[in-house]
């Protein structure tokens, strides 16, 4: 079965299809359909992460008619108080510190952020959103516990994965452990995992 994923994300389009692939599902890109850049970000004006997956899966609903689902996730941090949380790809360009999706300007205001803090506990949640023709919206949440480095290490996954341990792999940040590895503790593993379970039954 042929899946649309509404992301603009290469490193969550590269995980849905490590771990949905395997199940039987197509994971097809919106770009691959010939849609723009324009046309899929569409503004994510939602208030929890549920609300901002089912714009997007909306948007690409209307515009493809195609089975489809979108992901939005981030990172939950306690001692912040839960940011950046739903804001975690816009967190730097939120007071003019970097761009949005600049991961390494997003990294360096979440450390300063924590200097001096020694509560580093955080999260990471994934709400994928999924519609198929037919039978409405559903949502899967998924999380992934752990805490924040001092410092970032690894050049593997994408966004804060330098700076997050999770408790799966204590000794290392989710950006030293392979993909493999990633997927089968993440918030997205754990989220992509319920869908594929809704899906065959
Ligand atoms: P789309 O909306 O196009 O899917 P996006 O990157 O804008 O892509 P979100 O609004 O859901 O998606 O923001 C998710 C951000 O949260 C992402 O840009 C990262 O900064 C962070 N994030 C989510 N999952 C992550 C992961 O597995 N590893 C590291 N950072 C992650």
């Amino acid at each position: 079965m042929k899946l649309i994923f509404a992301t603009a994300n290469p490193g969550k389009l590269r995980e849905a299809r490590e771990i949905l692939e395997p199940h039987g599902f197509e994971v097809v890109s919106p770009y691959d359909l010939g849609l723009t850049k324009e046309q899929v970000d569409v503004e994510e004006t939602g208030k929890t992460f549920e609300e901002n997956a089912i714009i997007k899966v909306q948007n690409l609903w209307q515009l493809t008619g195609l089975p489809c689902f979108a992901d939005d996730s981030g990172l939950v941090v306690d001692a912040l108080g839960g940011a950046p949380g739903i804001y975690s790809a816009r967190y730097a360009s939120l007071d003019g510190s970097g761009e949005d999706h600049n991961f390494a300007s997003n990294i360096d205001k979440l450390l300063h952020n924590l200097q001096g803090v020694s509560d580093r506990t955080a999260r990471f949640v994934c709400v994928v959103a999924l519609i198929l023709p037919e039978a409405g919206i559903k949502t899967f949440r998924g999380t992934c516990e752990g805490r924040i480095a001092y410092e970032p290490a690894g050049c593997g996954g994408f966004g804060y994965d330098p700076v997050f341990i999770a408790d799966a792999y204590p000794d290392r940040t989710l950006a030293e452990v392979d993909e493999d590895a990633k997927n089968a503790i993440s918030h997205r593993g754990n989220a992509l995992a319920a869908m594929v379970e809704a899906l065959n039954h």
